[in-house]
């Protein structure tokens, strides 16, 4: 595995709060953007309830953290009753989008799997959080996440309908017409890191070669790690590039050991400058920081 995403030395960044009781058993999977000089971070946060809510903290460094004292977004009814979780955030034109999962007490009549939701909110000032409502109903999916404009004068996300990540298309980000939805790519054959489930990790990065795509896979043994993918800037339903290899897996002791062994599992990587700042849940306990040159992820995307 290539050495391209370097671990922050303060790392863990962001540890549960033993005085809290919201948020003292696991802090995890954050949002973080960049805007107008500060980091502004969503993150999932689960107390003595284990009922998962977001919680909002903002770092002039993106390393140090000052957080609000009570979560920004927590269950309100059935459909997100047992939590609220794994935000990404993005701006368009002025305005803050998140996507986050809703689980709920119970299951939509004729489905399988989880009573989950993948759905989306809207904020002008990234503490006050308005629902939009979900991107799909009545399945299986997660790992949704909004591109940071309009491509082609619509809103485009990604999301996952197992085992495949799919692509979908919006003009309101209330309608997702299923004329629109597109599969991505699945689980990659053979039994290698990313053979088993596949699903993005943050907001795509847009890039003069095409949309610079972080993504996570799990082996048969449950591994998380990260590769990236690259997409047609014009079109991201074409996928441009898909390295073999994966750029980061669990390594430090909190990733390996936590809540759930062996995971990292990101929801945010902002370009600040040339950097690319990775955060990343470790073991579904706490927060890490990783770094690379945004050139580097580039070059390894077009030739790894
Ligand atoms: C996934 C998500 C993540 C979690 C990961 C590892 O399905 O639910 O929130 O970090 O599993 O447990």
């Amino acid at each position: 595995m290539t050495d391209i995403l370097m671990r922050h030395p303060a790392n863990p960044i962001l540890l549960p709060d033993p005085t809290s009781d919201w948020e003292s058993v696991n802090v995890f999977n954050p949002a973080v953007i960049y805007h107008h000089g500060l980091f502004h971070m969503h993150y999932r946060a689960q107390g003595l309830d284990w009922i998962s809510r977001i919680g909002y903290a903002v770092s002039a460094d993106g390393v140090h953290w000052n957080r609000l004292r009570r979560p920004v977004l927590e269950p309100h009814d059935a459909g997100d009753a047992r939590g609220v979780e794994d935000p990404r955030v993005v701006e368009i034109d002025g305005t803050f989008y998140m996507t986050y999962t809703a689980y709920g007490n119970t299951r939509a009549a004729g489905t399988s799997g989880l009573p989950i939701q993948p759905m989306i909110a809207r904020s002008d000032n990234l503490i006050t959080w308005e629902r939009i409502g979900p991107l799909v109903q009545g399945e299986d999916n997660k790992d949704h996440v909004l591109f940071p404009r309009r491509v082609g004068g619509k809103f485009v996300a990604f999301h996952r309908r197992r085992p495949q990540v799919w692509l979908a298309r919006s003009a309101d980000l209330r309608t997702w017409p299923e004329a629109e939805m597109t599969p991505l790519f699945g689980p990659r054959e053979g039994n290698g890191w990313d053979s088993n489930k596949v699903g993005a990790n943050g907001p795509p990065i847009e890039t003069e070669h095409g949309w610079l795509m972080l993504y996570h896979g799990t082996d048969e043994r449950n591994i998380y790690r990260f590769g990236v993918c690259l997409l047609d800037r014009d079109d991201p339903r074409r996928v441009i590039r898909r390295p073999r290899e994966p750029i980061f897996a669990p390594r430090e002791l909190w990733e390996l050991r936590g809540d759930v062994p062996n995971v990292v599992f990101s929801c945010a990587n902002p370009p600040v400058g040339e950097t690319v700042y990775v955060y990343y849940g470790g073991g579904d306990h706490v927060i890490g920081l990783a770094r690379a040159p945004l050139a580097d992820l580039l070059t390894f995307a077009l030739e790894g």
